[in-house]
C-alpha cells in the first residue's frame, strides 16, 4: 500500500479527480490510500491565520512555517515519508522523477497558496521542491493533484491490463504513433493502410516509423535523447528521404 498526504488550503480541489475512474478504483482496491488535509488545521491562533507579509517588503502574502511543518511533522511521525513541495521553482516534474517517487512508500505533498512558501520550509522540512512545468498557477493543487495520478498509475495492480499492456510515450523516449478506429474513411481522411493490411509486420513498422515522424516534427528534444536502434536510423532516413523529396514547402498540414 501507498500512502499519499495532501496538505493544502483548498481540500475541495481534490475531491472530483480523487473519487473517479483509476484513482478511485485504486483506492478501493487498497493499491493507494489519499488523505487530504486542511493546513489550517495546523494553527494555533483564533483566527487560523496561515500566511503573513514578505520580510523585505512588496505585494503578496507569504505562507508561514508553522502551520507547515505541524503538518508534516504530525504527518510523518515515523519520519519515513519524502515531502515534495510544489512550487514554480523546484526540479521539473518528469517520467523519471514519477518512478523514482512510486517507489517511496510515503508521499506529503504540500501545496502552496499566495507568494509561496517560506523559504525555510523546504530546508527545514527535507522536502523536495518540484514544478510541473515553466507556467505559472493560483497554487500548487493542480500540480499536486498531477504528481499524484502520475505516480499513482505506475504503482503495480493500479492501472488494469487494457491500460498497463499499453507501452507508455515517455517511458519509451519517443511520442506515441497515431491512433485510429473506425470508420475507415471520415469525412473524407482515409485510416493509414498499412493499419487495415491485417500484416502485423508491416503496422509494427508503420507505427514506429509515425512515432519517429511525430518526435522528429513535435519533440526533437526527446528524439535527441532517445536510444534508437539501427532500424530506427533507417526510418528516419526514409522520413528525411521522403521530406526531400515532397519539396521544401511541403509540410504534414492542411494548411
Ligand atoms: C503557490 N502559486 C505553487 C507550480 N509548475 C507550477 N506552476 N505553478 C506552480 C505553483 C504556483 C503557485 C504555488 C502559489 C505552485
Amino acid at each position: 500500500m501507498k500512502r499519499f498526504d495532501v496538505v493544502t488550503l483548498f481540500p475541495g480541489m481534490f475531491r472530483g479527480p480523487l473519487e473517479e475512474s483509476i484513482l478511485r478504483r485504486a483506492q478501493d482496491r487498497g493499491l493507494i490510500q489519499v488523505a487530504v488535509h486542511d493546513l489550517r488545521a495546523w494553527t494555533q491562533d483564533r483566527h487560523h491565520v496561515v500566511d503573513d507579509t514578505p520580510y523585505g517588503g512588496g505585494a503578496g502574502m507569504v505562507l508561514k512555517p508553522e502551520p507547515v511543518f505541524a503538518a508534516v511533522e504530525a504527518l510523518n511521525a515515523h519520519r519515513g515519508a519524502t515531502v515534495v513541495l510544489l512550487s514554480p521553482q523546484g526540479e521539473r516534474f518528469t517520467q523519471a522523477l514519477a518512478a523514482e517517487l512510486a517507489g517511496r512508500d510515503h508521499l506529503i505533498l504540500v501545496c502552496g497558496r499566495y507568494e509561496g512558501f517560506d523559504d525555510r520550509v523546504a530546508l527545514g522540512l527535507g522536502a523536495r521542491e518540484v514544478s510541473i512545468g515553466d507556467y505559472v498557477l493560483t497554487g500548487g493543487e493542480l500540480p499536486a493533484l498531477v504528481v499524484l495520478d502520475a505516480v499513482a498509475r505506475l504503482v503495480p495492480g493500479v492501472l488494469g491490463d487494457a491500460d498497463s499492456a499499453r507501452h507508455d510515450s515517455f517511458a519509451t523516449g519517443l511520442l506515441d504513433h497515431p491512433q485510429y478506429t473506425r470508420p475507415p474513411s471520415f469525412r473524407g481522411l482515409a485510416v493509414p493502410e498499412a493499419l487495415l493490411s491485417g500484416d502485423h509486420g508491416l503496422i509494427r513498422r508503420w507505427r514506429r516509423k509515425e512515432a519517429l515522424r511525430r518526435t522528429l516534427e513535435r519533440r526533437p528534444d526527446l528524439l535527441a535523447r532517445a536510444a534508437l536502434t539501427d532500424e530506427d536510423r533507417a526510418l528516419l532516413d526514409e522520413i528525411s528521404r521522403e521530406a526531400a523529396a515532397a519539396g521544401p514547402r511541403a509540410a504534414r498540414s492542411p494548411s
